[in-house]
C-alpha cells in the first residue's frame, strides 16, 4: 500500500489548512483532497483532488483504491446551528460517512483514521470545565451525532483493531476558510468586522464563555496525535488552549483598533452555546501524547488582525 492521504471535507476550515499543512510535510502528490464540490479559488494548492460524497461507501472505495491511500482525515461534517435546522441531513452525514470510513478500515482498505469530535458531546450537566471523562448528554443534534460517534469509533477499535484517533476540537478561529454552520463562527467574524466596518454585532451574549482555539494549534494537535505511538486509539481527547467570551475577544480587538464596537444580540445559537462548559480539561491529552497550546487569545488576535488585514 502506497502512503497517501485522503481529506474529506478538504474545502472546510479545518479541511483546507490540514491539506496545505499534510502537503507541505509529505509532498503535494501524496495528499489527495476531496469535498462534495470543487474548491472555489486556489486555496488548496497543487496537488490531486476528486469530488466525493463522503456518505457514498463505493465512491470511496473507488478513489482509496486508485490511489492507494493509507490514511484517512474526514473532516466532512455538519456543524451545530445548521443541523438544528437539518437533523436528520445532519444524522446521515455526520454518521453515515463516519461508518464508511470505519468499514473500510475494518475491512483493511485503509490502515489509519482520523475523525473530528467536538466540545458540543458535552451538555448542560456537564461540569463548567468539563473533565475529559464524566457527565456527557448532549442536547443539540450535532453533539448527539458527535457522541455516538465517539462510541463508534471505540467499538470499532476494540473489536476489529481498527486504528481511529480523535480530538474534541474547541471552537476553531481562523482566517483562511469561512467556516459554516457552527455556534462558534462568530469568532472569526468578529475579526473580519472589525475590520471591515469597525464593528460587530454578536449573536452570543458578552459573557458566553467558550473553549476556543487558534487553527494552527488545531493542526498541530491532529498531526501530533496522528504521529503518536502513545496516544490511545478511538478515545476523543479533550484539548485546550483558551476559555474566552465575546467580551474578552471585543477587549482584544480593541487593544489594536481602539474605535472598534461591538454590540450584542443573542440568537437562537445563544442556547446551544448556553449547553456547552466553558472550558475543558486535557490532562490525558498532556500526559499521553504531549500536547501543549502555543497560541493564547493575545497571540490569536494579533495573527488574524495581521493576516486578514494581508
Ligand atoms: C460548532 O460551533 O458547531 C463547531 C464546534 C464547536 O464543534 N465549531
Amino acid at each position: 500500500m502506497e502512503d497517501r492521504t485522503l481529506i474529506l471535507g478538504a474545502c472546510g476550515q479545518i479541511g483546507t489548512e490540514l491539506v496545505t499543512r499534510l502537503r507541505k510535510q509529505l509532498g503535494k502528490d501524496k495528499v489527495v483532497a476531496s469535498d462534495i464540490r470543487p474548491p472555489e479559488d486556489d486555496k488548496l494548492g497543487e496537488g490531486p483532488f476528486e469530488i466525493i460524497d463522503a456518505t457514498n461507501y463505493f465512491a470511496l472505495e473507488d478513489v482509496i483504491a486508485h490511489y492507494e491511500i493509507h490514511t484517512v482525515y474526514l473532516m466532512a461534517a455538519m456543524l451545530s446551528a445548521t443541523a438544528e435546522k437539518f437533523p436528520m441531513k445532519a444524522w446521515h452525514l455526520n454518521m453515515n460517512s463516519l461508518f464508511n470510513v470505519l468499514n473500510l478500515a475494518k475491512e483493511k482498505k485503509i490502515e489509519k483514521i482520523f475523525w473530528p469530535s467536538s466540545i458540543a458531546v458535552f451538555g448542560p450537566d456537564t461540569p463548567d470545565t468539563a473533565p475529559q471523562q464524566g457527565i456527557i448528554e448532549p442536547n443539540t443534534v450535532y453533539g448527539i451525532s458527535k457522541l455516538a460517534g465517539e462510541h463508534w469509533c471505540n467499538y470499532y477499535s476494540e473489536k476489529f483493531g481498527v486504528d481511529v484517533r480523535s480530538i474534541r476540537y474547541p471552537g476553531l478561529i481562523s482566517w483562511k476558510t469561512a467556516p459554516g454552520g457552527g455556534t462558534t463562527d462568530y469568532a472569526i467574524a468578529i475579526y473580519k468586522e472589525a475590520l471591515e466596518k469597525g464593528s460587530y454585532q454578536s449573536y452570543l451574549s458578552a459573557n458566553s464563555t467558550l473553549p476556543m482555539m487558534y487553527m494552527d494549534d488545531a493542526i498541530d494537535a491532529t498531526l501530533q496525535l496522528m504521529n503518536s505511538d502513545t496516544a490511545v486509539r478511538g478515545k476523543a481527547y479533550n484539548i485546550r488552549s483558551m476559555s474566552i467570551s465575546p467580551a474578552d475577544m471585543e477587549q482584544s480587538i480593541k487593544e489594536q483598533i481602539p474605535d472598534f464596537k461591538c454590540t450584542y444580540k443573542p440568537d437562537f445559537r445563544q442556547k446551544i452555546a448556553d449547553s456547552w462548559p466553558s472550558d475543558v480539561e486535557d490532562q490525558d491529552a498532556q500526559i499521553e501524547w504531549n500536547w501543549k497550546p502555543k497560541f493564547d487569545l493575545q497571540k490569536t488576535t494579533q495573527e488574524m488582525l495581521n493576516a486578514l488585514r494581508d
